[in-house]
């Protein structure tokens, strides 16, 4: 499978994506092409809708204390559906489909989530830190919902003047 990052502004990135009703091959296969683009692109967090599939798929490997990522710590969640959500926690957020922009985003501080495995067995997840805010950022895809939606309307007029900065430089340095 030959995936490639949609980047903002693309309108794909606005799509809902729908719910996986076959936990087949096909399925396995987005899966595993997922990873190693996740990992090539320095990513914690992808969703399927980055990579231009319009399904309730995401995966996550947050680093070790020491920054290094394990494969051992790849979840991979389907079909998520968060119960409990509880505080406020603020984060310098990116994103994969925003490259180089960062700003801070406030979320709950802890989710609950239900989700399904890759073998349509059903899951939850208790989470806070890291892992709570990349999920939240992560379902969001799923509801064609950027980070950069949750800015205030001065912080995304700042924003929208950067990147379109950025973008006609990366433009210009292309041959
Ligand atoms: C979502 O984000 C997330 O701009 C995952 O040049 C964000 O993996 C989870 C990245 C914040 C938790 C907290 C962004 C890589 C990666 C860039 C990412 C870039 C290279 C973003
Ligand atoms: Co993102």
């Amino acid at each position: 499978m030959n995936l490639k990052i949609v980047e903002y502004p693309d309108k794909k990135l606005k799509e809902k994506s729908k719910v996986v009703e076959n936990f087949d091959e096909e399925l396995h296969k987005l899966l595993d092409a997922m990873y190693p683009i996740m990992m090539n692109t320095n990513g914690i967090g992808l969703a399927a809708i980055q990579v231009a599939h319009a399904k309730q798929v995401l995966i996550l490997n947050i680093p070790q204390e020491d920054g290094e990522q394990l494969k051992e710590n790849l979840i991979e969640i389907i079909n998520p559906v968060v119960i409990k959500k509880n505080g406020e926690t603020t984060y310098q957020e990116g994103c994969l489909s925003v490259p180089s922009f960062y700003e801070d985003i406030v979320r709950y501080d802890t989710v609950s989530i239900e989700y399904k495995d890759r073998d349509g067995i059903s899951k939850s997840i208790d989470a806070d830190g890291l892992l709570s805010i990349a999920i939240q950022h992560e379902i969001d895809h799923l509801d064609g919902i950027l980070f950069i939606d949750r800015l205030t309307s001065s912080r995304r007029r700042k924003f929208e003047k950067e990147y379109k900065r950025m973008l006609k430089e990366k433009k210009t340095s292309k041959k």
